[in-house]
């Protein structure tokens, strides 16, 4: 089959798994063109069977606002055509889903159809696409996809909750590529970021509020009292400055090691002994998948669809949202004891194979078919 794949193609966990799912598609023959304003920082090569098109919105005087969507259906409508893509696969609805609608109707106008399928990620219902700026635009772009599918059942619920959708919500978890993950952990290197007799614990996301940074560094200093240990941050964003600010107050600031944002980050959790993730909201959790992945034991909270990932008491621990002593209390049961220890990582990556990319990537390939069945094509 022929895909285009729209995405944001930042560090943000909907474009990494769009990227990795255009990747795995290809892997199996189809054809992928990323349509979206940048390269996507996990695309590193193109081939015969990966495109990249990058759409442009030049900078005019009279727009406060650069009309991006526009622009991307402009730019959908003519490589679309140029390729004779049979399937449109967009991620994160706003304002993919939006854009994507408007390309399929100004093809029609050439008698050209191709199905349309969102996939739902999580802030783009729960936190953005819920306000009232957005959400007449995010839900009638909803219902006007051929098919929906969400990353978790959590997320589902949310969609049906908060909006009024016609349609139903396939859901396909996230994944994880296990076979390339072993190929890149050959140079894992403890000994540049902590002593032996240290513990490294690990943060990744986008450092913005919803993630609660703060708690991050409250439940790492509450955990030093007992155990030495090392904090790495991985990431940028809003809260960066205020979470040194913490770090400093609570006396941690040298433990505390901010790297910024990173494509590497299977280099530091090949040595993590434990993640952290403590979301106010969370739809799925990839980051805490990708360290699970990696034998790392998460201690996260119960939120959105954190328990779909994360198994309380096997794979880490899971606590209320703001429960930094809990969650600290968790994380020295695992880190004190070096037997429970290994027990979680070896259940953590358990759980985490049951996310295998082989086993996920079917899913959607099953729905595209049936996409271009009722659109009357059958394709390989
Ligand atoms: O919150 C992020 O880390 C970024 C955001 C995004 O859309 O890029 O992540 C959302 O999508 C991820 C991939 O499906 C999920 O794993 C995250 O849980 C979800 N973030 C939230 O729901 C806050």
């Amino acid at each position: 089959m022929k895909i285009a794949i729209v995405c944001y193609p930042t560090f943000g966990g909907s474009g990494v798994v769009a990227t990795e799912l255009g990747i795995g598609l290809s892997n199996r023959g189809h054809e992928v063109h990323f349509i979206t304003y940048k390269q996507p920082v996990r695309l590193k090569y193109l081939s015969a069977n990966i495109h990249f098109h990058e759409v442009s919105v030049p900078e005019y005087p009279l727009f406060h606002y650069q009309p991006y969507e526009l622009a991307l259906s402009t730019k959908l409508v003519n490589t679309i055509k140029k390729y004779n893509i049979d399937i449109l696969h967009v991620h994160y609805a706003i304002p993919h889903a939006y854009a994507g609608y408007m390309a399929k109707q100004m093809l029609k106008e050439d008698d050209y159809e191709i199905p349309m399928m969102t996939t739902l990620h999580g802030t783009d219902i729960t936190l953005v696409g819920s306000h009232n700026f957005y959400k007449g635009a995010v839900n009638f772009s909803i219902n006007k996809s051929d098919c929906v599918t969400s990353v978790s059942n959590s997320l589902k619920e949310d969609t049906l909750r908060i909006f009024d959708i016609r349609k139903d919500i396939h859901v396909i978890p996230n994944f994880i590529d296990f076979d390339n993950l072993i190929n890149n952990v050959e140079d894992c290197q403890r000994h540049t970021m902590a002593d032996d007799d240290e513990m490294i614990i690990t943060h990744v996301s986008n450092l913005r509020p919803v993630k609660r940074l703060g708690d991050v560094i409250k439940i790492f200093a509450k955990i030093s009292e007992h155990q030495k240990a090392k904090l790495i941050v991985i990431g940028d964003g809003p809260d960066r400055d205020n979470a040194v600010n913490i770090a400093m107050e609570l006396g941690v600031r040298e433990q505390v090691i901010f790297m910024g944002k990173s494509n590497d980050i299977e280099k530091i959790l090949c040595f993590s002994d434990l993640f952290i993730l403590p979301s106010e909201k969370e739809s799925f959790g990839l980051a805490a998948l990708e360290a699970m992945a990696h034998g790392v034991p998460v201690i996260s909270t119960n939120t959105g669809g954190l328990p779909e990932v994360n198994i309380h008491g096997l794979s880490g621990y899971l606590s209320d949202v703001g429960n930094v002593e809990e969650m600290a209390d968790n994380a020295l049961k695992i880190l004190k004891n070096p037997e429970t220890h290994q027990t979680f990582k070896e259940v953590a990556k358990k759980r985490a194979k049951e996310f295998d990319i082989k086993n996920v990537i079917k899913s959607y390939e099953t729905l595209y078919q049936s996409m271009l069945v009722a659109n009357n094509v059958e394709k390989q």
